[in-house]
């Protein structure tokens, strides 16, 4: 049992869900949409991560519950909007449709009680004019610690083989400092083309990385992830934003549950598991997407190209 009361906003917004994927947080997700409600409920992307689900089945029954329970929050009034990531772009071949009354788009306009009009996108369309990879931003945290032990038996075992000194703390670390580098890039480029297209703002999620910033008159909000974070973006009544960091119930171990009893059950699209799909909608954004004209930092088209898919 959780203490949280039911709280209503007027939007909600959540990305980086990843269900599929062992890392997702599904339980306190949950935890979190019965405990709230909104007008209007924006799924900023990977929600769904067809990516993994492509390699190896992972399904638990929470995540099928995540399914039903926003399709429940659609039935009961909530104008729930879909805006497809990377890593759920197989949804973007339902742009302009709708799976159980959930409006897919492929980006959107919100405008907020106090008429700031914002840029709903995922955002991996930027991935194109910034370089370094994204995952490296918890990646590196985590590893760091674990460099340190790791580091010192990689270089006992080095001096045996005759091998000189490296430094797996120091290298990771750099790592850890692209990746900072990677964010303000990113949060940089996106607020540029809100200004570009003349928005007041932009709300985001892609490099699990919850933040609300100004700069210049433009309002960069990114509403973070329910792997590690477990943040929502949430419009009050008077339309002023906020982060909350959802504090979950006590965990409960879900057990696996075997892929033959769950299919039947699952909700969701074939193309899913189209290995098509995901290449296809790459291609197709490469070709689509006008980035902003290349910066100093940024110029190098051709790198740009080859970065990682976050
Ligand atoms: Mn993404």
């Amino acid at each position: 049992m959780s203490e949280h009361p039911t709280t209503h906003y007027r939007t909600i917004w959540i990305s980086d869900v990843h269900l599929g994927t062992k890392g997702c947080q599904a339980t306190a997700l949950l935890d979190f949409l019965k405990h709230t409600e909104s007008d209007t409920l924006y799924l900023v992307g990977d929600i769904i991560d067809g990516w993994q689900l492509k390699g190896k089945w992972f399904w638990p029954q929470s995540h099928n519950d995540v399914i039903q329970k926003l399709l429940r929050k659609c039935r009961q009034g909530t104008r729930v909007i879909y805006v497809p990531g990377n890593h759920d772009s197989f949804a973007r071949h339902y742009v302009e449709q709708n799976f159980g009354g959930i409006e897919v788009v492929e980006e959107t306009e919100h405008v907020t009680a106090d008429g700031r009009r914002l840029w709903i996108l995922h955002g991996d369309r930027f991935d194109g004019v910034v370089q370094f990879a994204p995952w490296l931003a918890y990646v590196g945290d985590h590893l760091y610690t674990v460099a340190l032990t790791f580091n010192m038996w990689l270089n006992n075992a080095r001096a045996r083989m005759g091998l000189g000194y490296w430094s797996l703390s120091q290298y990771l670390k750099q790592k850890v400092k692209n990746a900072v580098s990677y964010i303000s890039a990113f949060e940089d480029a996106v607020m540029q083309e809100a200004r570009k297209n003349n928005y007041d703002g932009v709300v985001c999620g892609h490099i699990h990385k919850a933040e609300i910033r100004e700069v210049d008159g433009i309002l960069y909000c990114n509403d973070g992830d329910w792997v590690e974070s477990m943040t929502a973006l949430v419009e009050h009544e008077d339309g002023s934003l906020h982060i909350v960091t959802w504090t979950p119930p006590t965990v409960v171990r879900e057990k696996k549950t075997r892929r033959s009893r769950l299919r039947g059950a699952v909700v969701m699209p074939q193309q899913a598991e189209d290995p098509i799909a995901e290449p296809v909608a790459r291609v197709a954004r490469e070709q689509e997407a006008d980035p902003p004209a290349p910066t100093e930092e940024t110029g190098k088209e051709e790198d740009a190209r080859s970065v990682i898919q976050a």
